[in-house]
């Protein structure tokens, strides 16, 4: 089997010396090269005054790592720039977000380029090399200019939006075309996918041949919907680890007898949490039995600090939550517990566990790694409901769950009415159909469907 060479913006450290808040694609990427011999290069995380080009060799918990550190203008104009003011909005529908200055454009070429001229002499012989996500479009390119002539994919964690929106892009076109530098491009959904061969299709006239291929004079890629997955079967044994049972305990004290509704995610304005906020609040006020009865945890860690639109959204939640709270709570109960920390991934567990339902209402989302985390941590003899939102990749997988469009509140607050008179039976009909799901098409799968294609691709570099 060939040696992999993972390479994505961040590189978290692997799990036996990870912080608390590892997230999901972190611990896919640990488990994805310990299966396959290789290293994980990426940023460290870490600043310098300097850019020396100094890569940090790491070896633990059975994965290699290769790190370096960025200037301060790097962070500031290729990841707050370029890939989370311009281009994480833009991939989720948010042109009104959007900002386009040259130099984010600028940030961003030479990031890739610092990371191209880093990373390739660690290439070596028949490696594949997998890139990750939207921060790094054009290193295939990059790479390809050093002389690297291996087998590179490509992932894109998130959306790909429809072509009217990436037109507002000032460079998609430069773009798209250095795409052409990959051997195999992967999206998370079929939706993903036809967006993007819809821009293939109208603004530069392709249509694949006969082998699948799109072409752009000597250079060719193939696609391929691919939806990532957790490890079911792990997250399931950690929700009856003794910590996630401490922990899920601890949650039950705390409800008192009250019906927990979850909430985990980024504090993000893709992830649709203030508008989950008022579908709750509808809840509420069609539903005053209710009152004491159930309550909201959302458990939302801030990222993205430096960016003002996440500031912005951080200030419309804690308003939102206080105002909720304000209406409704009463001297035993607080209709929102409403929490700016990340927690670790066993205390997690637990909490699904302990949540008669898990909500997860983003409004636009690649995949959607929590929907899959709850349903694993359910207790198979008494599981809870997911709500899910019909914009989240998930939603083409979990069909089972309850789909919602998380815009409108009552349908919002209607799916928490129906999640919480839902009988056993269906409970468990709809949560085994979901976690057969969650457990074939698991981060085994997504990692050997993509290294597999990638590697049948013909070498013609
Ligand atoms: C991107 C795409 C796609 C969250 N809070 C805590 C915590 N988390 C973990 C969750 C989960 C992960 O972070 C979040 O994954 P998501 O998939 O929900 O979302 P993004 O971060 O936006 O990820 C997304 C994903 O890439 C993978 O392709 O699904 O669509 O946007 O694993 O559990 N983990 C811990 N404590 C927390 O407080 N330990």
């Amino acid at each position: 089997m060939s040696r992999l060479i993972i390479v994505s913006n961040r590189v978290q450290p692997p799990a036996d010396t990870a912080p608390a808040n590892q997230g999901g694609l972190a611990v896919a990427l640990a488990s994805a090269l310990r299966e396959h011999d290789g290293i994980w290069c990426g940023w460290s995380g870490e600043t310098t005054d300097v850019f020396t080009g100094d890569i940090r060799m790491q070896t633990a918990a059975g994965v290699t790592t290769a790190t370096i550190d960025l200037e301060e203008q790097d962070v500031e104009e290729y990841y707050n720039g370029f890939a989370n003011r311009t281009l994480w909005p833009l991939l989720h529908h948010r042109t009104d977000l959007a900002e386009h200055e040259r130099e984010f454009a600028g940030g961003y070429e030479r990031v890739n380029q610092r990371f191209a001229d880093i990373f390739a002499p660690l290439i070596e012989g028949d490696d594949l090399v997998w890139v990750h996500d939207y921060h790094l479009f054009p290193l295939g390119r990059d790479l390809r200019q050093l002389g690297v002539r291996n087998r590179i994919g490509f992932f894109l964690h998130t959306p790909w939006p429809p072509t009217q929106l990436l037109l507002s892009l000032p460079s998609h076109r430069t773009l798209v075309e250095s795409l052409f530098d990959y051997d195999l491009i992967g999206f998370q959904t079929e939706e993903w996918l036809n967006n993007f061969e819809h821009y293939l299709s109208t603004e530069l006239g392709l249509e694949p041949n006969a082998d699948g291929e799109y072409r752009l004079g000597e250079r060719s890629f193939r696609v391929l919907a691919c939806p990532i997955g957790i490890d079911g079967e792990e997250f399931a044994e950690l929700s009856r680890s003794p910590a996630a049972r401490y922990s899920r305990y601890r949650m039950k004290q705390s409800a008192t007898g009250r019906d927990l509704i979850v909430g985990v995610d980024r504090l993000d304005y893709s992830k649709g949490l203030e508008e989950r906020f008022l579908g709750y609040e509808r809840f509420l006020a069609n539903n005053p039995e209710q009152h004491s009865e159930v309550f909201l945890l959302q458990i939302a860690p801030p990222s993205r600090g430096e960016v003002e639109s996440y500031q912005a959204i951080r200030s419309t939640l804690d308003a939102l939550s206080g105002r909720i709270n304000g209406n409704y709570a009463d001297i035993d109960w607080v209709p929102i517990r409403y929490v700016n920390q990340g927690y670790p991934r066993a205390k997690l567990a637990g909490i699904y566990r302990a949540a008669k339902i898990g909500l997860v209402t983003p409004l636009r989302d690649g995949m959607n790694l929590v929907a899959k985390e709850y349903v694993a941590a359910q207790d198979p003899e008494d599981p809870g409901v997911l709500i899910l939102s019909r914009f989240a990749g998930a939603a083409a997988q979990l069909k089972d769950a309850v789909l919602v469009n998380p815009y409108s509140s009552d349908d919002i607050a209607d799916g928490i009415s129906q999640a919480l008179t839902m009988r056993r039976g269906e409970r468990t009909a709809r949560w085994e159909a979901m976690m057969h799901n969650v457990t074939t098409e698991n981060v085994a799968w997504w990692l050997r469907r993509f290294t597999d294609a990638l590697e049948k691709r013909p070498t013609t570099r």
